[in-house]
């Protein structure tokens, strides 16, 4: 009986327009004749919505009959973007809906763009998890995301006069038909307090953690469609709300006021994003954050797993837990109080558990963004698990000792605890410590991570212990979506779609790199993706790009100094310097370009948001200079987010990943530029390297100095000084003579390059970025010969799929297999 009543997914024009009016009428309340283009786009999205969550349903069903081992992915940072047109790729239903919503009057795309984006993160990091939990879901893997559902998400940056202004970004403010909200999970989760200590019968040592505040987390389910699959798997992202228990001294004693103030408090925990990327600011309230998501996390799995009736030792063929960096690293620490005090489990079995639960990813070799937290912080926060803390570093250190006698400056190099002022808890070691597998996001960081900031514990666990994921993004969103008519180019060529999700497939394009007819295609491609792109630039900016044929050189990213921006806007002064030396005559030779830039800065950053007013304020000037005319444009896109993104990618001729070697430990925009056929213009840093190896080197333009060097330079300069090339010395000067408005501004950026010691090398590789430029301009007037590289450098992506990435986490570490396996 229950068969006959089950919902039915629509799967013609007419079950869709009947849901969309039905949704229409009932879930929005309007009327059809009150139907305007938000009430549209949430009519689609409802309807979508019922056919992810009727798959979500049966995923869920087939995986707890199946009862295999499955992969939780905690990330403090899940950056989606807008989840319509992705689900609508995802499904296959998208050319059935684009000619429904037409029939009811209105344009599928711009439905779309009425969607806010999920901004739920700050750069790489966060949109890497999106990436992983589109690519598990694709791969029919058994997983969950666990995260934060902020409030807030990363805020909105406005430029107002050069200078960039956060505003807040409340995403929430329409319905949210993306999300499920499950107000019937309840997790208590406890905060401050003391601990107890007792014994029990047998005179064994019992703790006790008494928490001293709590609030509540709830769980908002996000469903995540996988590329032409009906599995959809789930990202639970938590929120906080108060307890219904009152403080009922308070209570009695008049103050209700404030008995209800203390209540309100607990909703700030999941209010806000932190927007810091790769800079750990230390604040309580983000470490009370990191807690309350993972003790949440912990209870839902650990939930999951007892239903099962398992006896403990199988707990890690159910369950594996990987760290998307250290943001996590307290569930190590959670799991083991959970086995020890509250399931009474030996100390060494339940440590064994806890490492063969857990994976590590490391995102970075940057010691500014390493996780420290002071152990004053803990003592009143989490007394229980600072204690648990010390007692894992005890056992660690006495196995140290044994294996390296006498080492005691060893000891103290490893120790969890740094014995600075104030003492403080390094989170990696103990995510090292508490893991079986560390992994980096790049070759080339992965071998550094060996080298320099583990070393120490290379010797202590062996090699073996650490390993290599490569990056990938998933090519649903960053080419399906992102460039349909590339997309449809290359279908045409290989047959089908089946490249979407073996993206190694792209390699048969290589035969049609000589073809004209092709080439031609091609470059149209790319054009009508630039006119695109000038669109956007003329609505955010007012600038006019005059010559759709000009060289678009971008690079998105955050804004950091270790990213290198000021070295490509010194870059940029340089080529107006010559442009302005040039006679008339010879201003023909050079190639019209234009210089496009965006990305966010930490709004406590200085550095950064000079640099971002410097670019605006170079801008102004070359923008208006009547000398330069097409020849060079500047531009500063404004609030660069995943939607943007998908615009700005596939309109490039070449990106920019220039970061002082050894710095970026992978990045990710590189692979999204690549895949949409742009070239790239790069240090010999993070995944450049192995997209060198894949494309060929002569499809790349590579400079700067290498990583291996990068020490030796450092040190050079600030013991015997340095000299910074005349090129950049003439570009400073500019900057000094107030040719790009009040040069004083600029002093910071400009004295920490000539007098500082120039940590990041702008001045030791801008002549040879330079030179890489001049080539730049060389191959793109060959444009035959520049489309050929385009082609042949998306044939050789497809290692850059997060679908590899994901197989290779799914073997190698997670030891997960696929559902249908
Ligand atoms: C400590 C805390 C404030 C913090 C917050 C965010 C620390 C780091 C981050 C974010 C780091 C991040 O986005 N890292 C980037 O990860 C990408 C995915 O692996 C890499 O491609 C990229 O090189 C790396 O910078």
């Amino acid at each position: 009986t229950w068969k006959k009543f089950a919902v039915q997914k629509f799967d013609s024009k007419d079950s869709f327009e009947n849901s969309f009016v039905r949704h229409v009428e009932t879930t929005l309340a309007r009327s059809l004749y009150n139907c305007d283009e938000l009430a549209a786009y949430q009519a689609t999205s409802e309807t979508i919505r019922d056919n992810l969550i009727t798959d979500w349903n049966k995923t869920q069903q087939k995986q707890t009959a199946k009862d295999q081992k499955r992969v939780y992915y905690f990330s403090l940072e899940f950056l989606m973007g807008r989840a319509l047109d992705n689900a609508l790729i995802n499904t296959k239903t998208r050319d059935l809906v684009r000619d429904s919503v037409d029939d009811l009057g209105f344009n599928l795309e711009d439905l779309i763009q009425k969607e806010p984006d999920a901004a739920l993160g700050n750069g790489g990091l966060g949109r890497l998890a999106a990436c992983f939990v589109d690519s598990l879901s694709s791969g029919e893997y058994p997983a969950w995301g666990y995260g934060i559902r902020y409030q807030y998400g990363i805020f909105a940056q406005k430029i107002i006069d050069g200078y960039q202004v956060e505003t807040p970004d409340y995403w929430l403010k329409f319905n949210n038909p993306w999300e499920i909200a499950r107000n019937e999970i309840q997790i208590p989760i406890d905060f401050y307090g003391y601990v107890e200590h007792t014994k029990n019968d047998n005179g064994v040592k019992k703790s006790n953690w008494i928490g001293g505040e709590r609030v509540i987390a709830t769980a908002f389910d996000f469903p995540v469609p996988g590329y032409d699959t009906k599995n959809v798997n789930n990202l639970r992202l938590w929120s906080a709300q108060p307890t219904t228990e009152f403080d009922f001294a308070k209570f009695n004693s008049g103050d209700y006021q404030n008995s209800v103030q203390d209540q309100q408090r607990a909703e700030t925990i999941t209010a806000v994003l932190y927007p810091n990327d790769n800079f750990d600011s230390g604040k309580e309230l983000r470490l009370k954050q990191q807690y309350f998501w993972v003790a949440a996390s912990l209870h839902d799995i650990i939930r999951r797993f007892k239903k099962s009736k398992r006896p403990w030792s199988e707990f890690t063929d159910q369950v594996a837990i990987q760290l998307n960096d250290t943001h996590p690293t307290i569930a190590i620490v959670e799991l083991q109080r959970i086995l020890v005090d509250l399931e009474g489990l030996p100390w060494d079995q339940a440590w064994s558990i806890v490492t063969n639960t857990f994976g590590y990813t490391n995102h970075t070799v940057l010691p500014e963004a390493l996780e420290k937290w002071p152990v004053e912080l803990f003592q009143r926060l989490l007394p229980r698990h600072l204690e648990i803390i010390y007692d894992i570093n005890l056992f660690f250190l006495q196995t140290v000792e044994k294996q390296f006698p006498k080492d005691r400056e060893l000891l103290s190099r490893v120790s969890v605890i740094e014995e600075s002022q104030p003492r403080q808890i390094r989170m990696a070691y103990l995510a090292i410590i508490g893991s079986h597998k560390v992994n980096g996001v790049a070759e080339l960081h992965s071998e550094l991570i060996k080298t320099t900031i583990f070393k120490d514990f290379v010797k202590i666990y062996g090699v073996s212990k650490f390993t290599n994921v490569t990056n990938g993004i998933t090519p649903r969103r960053w080419l399906k979506q992102a460039n349909p008519e590339l997309a449809e180019l290359i279908e045409s060529k290989l047959g089908s779609d089946a490249y979407l999700k073996d993206l190694t497939l792209l390699k048969k394009l290589e035969e049609y790199a000589d073809d004209s007819d092709f080439v031609k295609k091609w470059a149209q491609v790319k054009t009508n993706n630039k006119a695109r792109l000038i669109g956007l630039i003329k609505r955010l900016t007012n600038i006019e790009i005059p010559n759709p044929e000009a060289l678009f050189d971008i690079q998105v990213k955050r804004i950091h100094e270790y990213k290198r921006q000021q070295l490509n806007i010194f870059g940029v002064i340089h080529r107006y310097l010559q442009i302005k030396k040039a006679s008339p005559e010879e201003r023909k030779s050079f190639a019209p370009k234009v210089s496009i830039f965006g990305g966010k800065s930490a709004p406590g950053y200085y550095a950064a948001k000079l640099i971002i007013k410097l670019i605006n304020s170079v801008a102004e000037t070359i923008n208006n200079d009547p000398d330069v005319g097409d020849l060079l444009k500047v531009v500063f896109i404004p609030d660069y987010n995943v939607s943007k993104a998908e615009i700005i990618a596939p309109a490039s001729d070449l990106s920019e990943h220039i970061s002082t070697a050894g710095t970026e430990a992978s990045g990710t925009s590189n692979m999204k530029f690549v895949l949409n056929g742009g070239l790239i213009i790069g240090t010999v840093d993070g995944a450049n390297v192995e997209i060198t190896r894949e494309i060929g080197e002569e499809n790349i333009f590579l400079f700067g100095n290498l990583s291996e060097n990068v020490e030796e330079i450092r040190y050079s300069h600030r013991y015997n000084g340095y000299q910074l090339p005349e090129s950049l010395e003439e570009v400073i000067s500019a900057i000094e003579a107030n040719k790009f408005g009040d040069g004083n501004e600029f002093r910071q950026l400009v004295e920490s390059i000539k007098y500082h010691g120039d940590h990041y090398l702008v001045g030791d590789d801008f002549e040879s970025y330079l030179k890489a430029q001049e080539l730049v301009d060389e191959s793109f007037k060959d444009t035959k010969e520049w489309v050929k590289k385009s082609i042949l450098s998306v044939a050789n992506s497809g290692f850059f799929s997060s679908d590899r990435a994901i197989n290779e986490y799914a073997e190698g570490i997670w030891n997960v297999e696929s559902i249908n396996t």
